[in-house]
């Protein structure tokens, strides 16, 4: 029988089945989070994002303990680059680009060290792991076959960063009919004020993505 938890968050309270919801992880991967990687290699601020790592590991312990889905995804191409598309190869005019080789291996190629999830989230045996070849994990992946499959309805969304895979990642999910919960101090962006405007955008007008909480409030619920 459905046993909802209800967990304080804005605009109002999510309410969640969790036998029917999923911890959905966005490309916490070594490229984007760790110092030294194509992230910082772009001039970009890795504390911004490092601060969800902690946090993030508490709540996937939370989580697991419960026994609960959980999903990981990582942004990334075919070695021979034939689903990056040009727009994208290109985009940016940088001197080093996404398939050139970089200072973790090639540059968010599937296989590189720097694609990879970073060790302190790293997924345990069950936990599927999406590879996507764009900024929103529905497209162009089979998440929303495997959400079906399991029955779930809600999604946890936590990962990096804030205003580009996990908004984009949560609009693709709030057409598809999933309500999203994102987590504040789990989810990051390089931009202190996209983070801050990514998550009000979720919230806005009555809830119009979805809800934004924090993982204390969660863990707790789990626990009660
Ligand atoms: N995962 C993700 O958000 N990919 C990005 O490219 N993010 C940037 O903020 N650039």
């Amino acid at each position: 029988m459905a046993r909802f938890l209800s967990v304080a968050a804005e605009p109002y309270e999510f309410q969640f089945d969790p036998d029917r919801s999923a911890l959905l992880i966005i490309d916490m991967q070594r490229d984007f989070l760790e110092p030294g990687g194509f992230g910082e290699m772009l001039g970009n601020d890795v504390a911004q994002l490092r601060r969800t790592i902690e946090p993030n590991r508490a709540l996937l312990k939370a989580w697991r303990d419960r026994g609960l889905s959980v999903i990981h995804t990582r942004e990334g191409h075919r070695p021979d680059l034939s689903d990056l598309p040009d727009a994208k190869k290109v985009r940016g005019r940088a001197k080093t680009t996404i398939g050139d080789a970089g200072p973790m291996g090639r540059i968010l190629v599937r296989g590189e060290a720097g694609h990879d999830i970073i060790a302190e989230l790293y997924p345990a045996p069950g936990e599927p792991v999406i590879d996507k070849p764009g900024k929103g994990a529905f497209w162009a992946t089979d998440l929303h076959a495997i959400l079906q499959h399991r029955g779930i309805k809600q999604l946890v969304v936590t990962g990096v960063t804030t205003e580009v895979c996990v908004n984009t990642t949560v609009r693709e999910a709030n057409d598809r009919g999933y309500d999203c919960l994102v987590l504040e101090d789990c989810v990051g962006s390089y931009f202190p004020e996209f983070q801050a405007m990514g998550l009000k955008m979720i919230k806005a007008q009555g809830g119009i993505f979805g809800w934004v909480s924090n993982s204390d409030t969660v863990i707790e619920a789990l626990a009660a």
